[in-house]
């Protein structure tokens, strides 16, 4: 099912830039991934006010709703990630907004222009896709943050769209908060932080790829999300809030991306240096200024980043990190996507999960070790739709003794039907 189409105007200017209001459906051969439960409006409990009870050394329950009932089917699932979403953006992301009201799209040459209207109020921004496979497609691509290019090897076959993410949210420390498109569009002081604003600009990099299929090529059923580092965060949280992503691939995330809170301030409660909330919070414009009232005691949160992931599952997830970047958190990151990948196993859909901490790269730059078995073997499931090798992937080239995932995640993993 897709959502309601964008209101477009029915003329065009030229036929380079056919504007369409109707997808067409995908010819690329059987889905891998079981498509995630939409819940029907009005099906799901509320979500409460307030925090409820703090929880500390342990990773919040992804499988008892706020209001202490259990999750114990995909319906209830379905229910529970819209609860988290709501969660998260109440206390740390900001409100993603919904579709707009009005929105075109266009494609000429490389570059897919978007307009989107709301409120009176009008933006644009484009994007290039880039590496587009010969052949009728239509075509798997990758949504690359930043304009540089993936920081990791895209096979032939894929299409990279270059996503000037910065345009829509700067990310230059504290005197950006509030500057880009996004704000242009809703106003400075909307509750978004970067990563929010940027996951709205891949929902409308979707929308766009819905309306231009006939003219890209591009199967927005096929779509994947990677960055690297600050934009690790953006990939990540954009295939968090964003369903039509199949593949979601944040390298060298870190904290605020694949790391929890909680196990990131143990670590530096441990002596070691590794970013935590409260320094987050002073470096960038990344969280809704609602996050600093939080900052200080994370136990608070009714969420942690492994629940965060989990609005991923069961859509595919590869996490790529690296041991030797202290800073960013790399007990944290492991714990933290070793604990949400529990989310996967309760769905039955742990081919879909896949966590690979590395090192002997340099920050961003991408190890071979992950790619051929790794990397690939996502791609080819999930974006090509080949049959490929192994995607069922949790492993460490460091043994993280000190830290127990079972102690840290308590509660039962219950199967979901
Ligand atoms: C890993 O992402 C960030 C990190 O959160 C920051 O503390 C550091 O300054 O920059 C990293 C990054 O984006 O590097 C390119």
């Amino acid at each position: 099912p897709t959502t309601a189409q964008p209101q477009v105007p029915t003329t065009t200017a030229r036929p380079t830039t056919t504007l369409v209001t109707s997808t067409t459906s995908s010819s690329a051969g059987p889905v891998v991934t079981t498509p995630p439960v939409t819940p029907t409006p009005g099906t799901c409990p509320n979500t409460p006010s307030g925090l409820g009870s703090p929880v500390a050394n342990q990773l919040n329950d992804p499988f008892t709703f706020h209001n202490g009932n259990k999750v114990t089917s995909k319906a209830d699932w379905a229910c529970r990630q819209k609860e988290i979403s709501e969660l998260l953006q109440r206390y740390e992301l900001g409100t993603l907004p919904p579709k707009p009201s009005s929105m075109t799209a266009s494609f000429s040459g490389s570059t897919l222009s978007i307009s989107v209207s709301e409120g009176g109020k009008s933006i644009s921004f484009t994007v290039s896709i880039n590496n587009r496979p010969s052949g009728a497609g239509p075509h798997p691509a990758i949504i690359n943050f930043g304009t540089l290019g993936a920081s990791l090897p895209v096979p032939a076959g894929v299409a990279t769209i270059n996503f000037n993410n910065d345009d829509i949210a700067q990310q230059q420390g504290g005197s950006s908060r509030g500057r880009g498109k996004f704000y242009d569009l809703y106003g400075s002081s909307h509750s978004a932080g970067a990563l929010t604003a940027w996951a709205w600009g891949v929902s409308r990099i979707v929308d766009a790829l819905e309306l231009t299929q006939a003219q890209t090529g591009i199967d927005p059923t096929r779509l994947g999300v990677t960055g690297c580092s600050r934009n690790g965060k953006g990939a990540i949280v954009a295939g968090a809030l964003e369903p039509r992503i199949a593949l979601t691939l944040p390298q060298e995330s870190g904290a605020g991306g694949s790391g929890c809170w909680r196990i990131a301030t143990w670590q530096k409660s441990n002596g070691q240096n590794v970013q935590d909330s409260t320094q987050i919070v002073q470096e960038n414009v990344w969280f809704s200024p609602n996050f600093n009232s939080y900052v200080n005691n994370v136990n608070q949160l009714p969420f942690d980043h492994h629940l965060l992931a989990g609005l991923i599952a069961p859509r595919a997830l590869y996490v790529m990190e690296n041991v030797d970047m202290e800073w960013l958190g790399k007990i944290s990151t492991y714990g933290c996507m070793g604990i949400a990948r529990k989310q996967w196993q309760a769905l039955g859909a742990l081919d879909n999960f896949g966590y690979s901490q590395v090192g002997g790269n340099s920050h961003c730059s991408f190890p071979t070790s992950q790619q051929g078995s790794e990397l690939n073997a996502f791609i080819d499931k999930f974006l090509l739709r080949k049959s490929g090798g192994n995607t069922n992937i949790f492993r460490s080239t460091q043994t993280h003794s000190s830290f127990n995932l079972n102690n840290w995640s308590p509660w039962a993993v219950p199967t979901l039907n």
